[in-house]
């Protein structure tokens, strides 16, 4: 079959039909009594808090501003380990990675856990329709029969470029194609788009079905490389960007803080060794706030169709990005990292009801939100389940609730609290090999690791008290 030079509709139908994949049900669907609320489940890969409603007034993110002011936005949400197939693991079984369960890209959810039941197999069991568009487990095999239909856009390369030079590059067996790619292309040349659009027409279908849904759609930017229709690049003005002022590696941490990035060396035209150029450094962090704006102009076309077809009184809405990014903080970019910039990463959550404009400060972890789902739609929370509910943070009232977060990567758990970071690299036998500390009162930016200042077992001790 060949491919069109540029959209097509009924290629593209006819393509959606050939990949979607109806999965006999394993698991069996019990009657409901009530039609209960909906769910529309918004992954957004590689996202972290750049985005204006997290306070980034330089990034044009409209719509998930919209739906951050329309819900809750919780300010300081954490992932619990930086790396996207792990990431995934852990937050659709609510179970947290270990030092042998979860650990990197290809984690797989149904072998590292077995028997445990996830959150799209949960509501299945339920009665739900469960669909799955673009990335949402990291393998499109992992818990595939929780889901009644597994759905992947079609692309011209691996990594889903445009032009031809980088269709090339990419395709051969030894190169990828460039770190990013300007287009003057439709919004619907890249495998976002063209999900966007399945994504709506599941929401028409499924406004004439009985059954409520569980819609998960999952984006794939701002993931590398970082591809965008021109008119998002265009959105900033290149002279205006500038690189954080943390941009050396930091020598008052433990090597174990630090990498050598090497998911972006892997894309043509970054060195293999050492910082970037300058100038590179600027494209990149162009083409992520790109990627962020391209990304938001397709949830705002999800999330108006949502309100169009008069599904959003009725539908909860939940946005997460799998975790942080690092743009040159520190020396380094990618995730893969126990630094904040790699660690923190948006949770969105609107729940009909529930007020909006609504914006909380406590320490929320992905674990809490499945959890947050179950109570959110009334249905039993499995007993494995190592997170806690939101639900109790979606009004205005001050209530009791955890004072740390536990993020891991590799061997390094990071606990973070509402002042301070603490991490700690540990041998299998728990015994601490590397410590770092940062005081975020005075140093947001984690430049200044405290951790041999006499103050510091008293902070650290403080952090494991409560
Ligand atoms: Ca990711």
């Amino acid at each position: 079959m060949s491919r069109p030079s540029s959209f097509d509709l009924p290629y593209f139908l006819m393509t959606c039909a050939t990949l979607m994949l109806i999965h006999s049900c394993s698991i069996q669907k019990e009657p409901m009594q009530k039609k209960p609320l909906n769910v529309l489940f918004i992954a957004v890969d590689d996202l972290r808090p750049e985005l204006g409603c997290y306070g980034k007034q330089h990034i044009h993110s409209p719509n998930i501003d919209q739906l951050a002011n329309s819900g809750t936005l919780f300010q300081n949400s954490y992932c619990n380990i930086p790396v996207c197939g792990a990431s995934r693991a852990s937050l659709l079984t609510g179970l947290r990675p270990t030092l042998t369960r979860f650990k990197t890209y290809t984690s797989r959810a149904d072998e590292e856990a077995p028997g445990i039941i996830a959150i799209p197999g949960l509501f299945k069991q339920a009665g739900y329709t469960t669909i799955s568009n673009g990335k949402i487990f990291h393998n499109a095999k992992d818990h595939e029969t929780d889901w009644d239909e597994i759905w992947r856009a079609p692309a011209k390369s691996p990594r889903d470029f445009v032009t031809a030079a980088n269709i090339q590059l990419d395709s051969a067996q030894a190169t990828r194609g460039h770190s990013f790619e300007m287009t003057s292309t439709p919004d619907t040349s890249y495998r976002d788009g063209k999900m966007t659009l399945k994504a709506i027409e599941d929401l028409k279908r499924l406004k004439q079905g009985n059954e409520p849904f569980f819609l998960a759609v999952g984006y794939l930017k701002p993931h590398l490389p970082f591809n965008a229709p021109k008119k998002y690049w265009d959105l900033y003005d290149r002279e205006s960007i500038t690189l954080p002022a943390n941009k050396e590696r930091p020598t008052d941490v433990p090597s174990q803080a630090l990498h050598s990035f090497g998911e972006l060396r892997h894309y043509t035209g970054v060195p293999k060794e050492g910082q970037v150029s300058d100038s590179l450094a600027k494209t990149l962090i162009h083409g992520y706030y790109a990627c962020v704006s391209y990304t938001d102009a397709l949830i705002g076309q999800l999330l108006d169709a949502l309100q169009d077809l008069d599904m959003h009184e009725n539908t909860i809405v939940i946005l997460w990005g799998d975790h942080g990014w690092n743009l040159m903080e520190h020396g380094l970019w990618c995730k893969h990292c126990n630094y904040r910039t790699s660690l923190k990463a948006p949770i969105i959550l609107r729940v009909p009801g529930y007020p909006s404009k609504n914006v909380r400060k406590e320490m929320v972890e992905f674990v809490d939100i499945y959890p947050t789902l179950a109570e959110a739609c009334g249905l039993d929370k499995p007993t494995h389940l190592d997170g806690t509910s939101l639900i109790p943070l979606l009004g205005n009232e001050e209530v009791p609730w955890k004072n740390r977060v536990e993020s891991v990567w590799h061997n390094g758990f990071t606990y973070t609290t509402a002042t301070h970071a603490y991490t700690r690299w540990v041998t299998d036998r728990d015994s601490v090999m590397a410590e770092m500390l940062f005081d975020h009162a005075v140093d947001p930016e984690e430049n200044q690791n405290i951790i041999i200042d006499q103050k510091a077992m008293p902070i650290v001790q403080t952090i494991f008290e409560k």
